[in-house]
């Protein structure tokens, strides 16, 4: 199993290279954003509840989060390897990652990280938000909170995996062909089975 986190601010290109990676590598694609706007779609109790914390820009408890991935997890037994895009976002779903896939008698491979200047994010999501209907992307106050939510609570994911010498820093920012090419290389330098 190759297991690989896609990690960066909100609007470092997560998603869009997720897209690219799981078609590339066959990776099963797990954003827990995407997971949140179904529940929320599906105006399950537990969309209804993280869409408070979304439209704020504030994150949604770990608990919450941690209990989606695990059921997506195990829902998922054919997976030849998981790509987790806007998850783990604290210390505390990090560490909840290792030991659900240790219980699979697996672990993460790399941790690749995207870096973009912060005015770069921003004027992202606002042009993001003319179009994609999401309330997030839509008012600055929101993106501000959004950034605020990253620096407070989940740069600190990066030291945590820095720790096993597992991240490794990609420029967000350019051509996305361009992009995509430095996370293949860095994906193939480690010797993917
Ligand atoms: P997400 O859905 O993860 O939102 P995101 O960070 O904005 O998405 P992403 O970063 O993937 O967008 P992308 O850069 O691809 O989370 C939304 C909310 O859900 C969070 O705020 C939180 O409330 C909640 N949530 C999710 N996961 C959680 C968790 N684990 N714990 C707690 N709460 C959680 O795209 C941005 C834009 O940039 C696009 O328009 C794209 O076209 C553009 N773009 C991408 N690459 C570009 C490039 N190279 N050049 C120019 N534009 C580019």
């Amino acid at each position: 199993m190759f297991n690989l986190i896609l990690f960066g601010p909100p609007g470092s290109g997560k998603g869009t290279q997720s897209e690219r990676l799981i078609a590339k590598y066959g990776l099963r694609h797990l954003s827990t954003g995407d997971l949140l706007r179904s529940e929320i779609a599906a105006q399950s109790p537990l969309g209804l509840a993280a869409k408070s914390y979304m439209d704020k820009g504030q994150l949604v408890p770990d608990e919450v989060v941690i209990e989606m991935i695990s059921s997506a997890l195990d829902n998922n037994p054919q997976a030849h390897g998981f790509l987790f895009d806007g998850f783990p976002r604290t210390t505390a779903q990090a560490e909840a990652l290792d030991k659900l896939l240790a219980q699979k008698g697996t672990s993460i491979a790399i941790v690749l990280a995207l870096q973009v200047s912060e005015n770069e994010l921003t004027k992202r999501l606002l042009n993001r938000g003319l179009t994609s209907g999401r309330s997030d992307d839509a008012d600055e106050a929101v993106i501000r909170s959004r950034h605020g939510e990253y620096e407070k609570k989940t740069a600190a994911v990066a030291d945590y995996y820095k720790k096993y010498g597992k991240v490794i820093y990609i420029k967000g920012e350019g051509d996305v062909d361009e992009i995509f090419q430095s996370l293949c290389k860095e994906i193939e330098l480690r010797d993917r089975a």
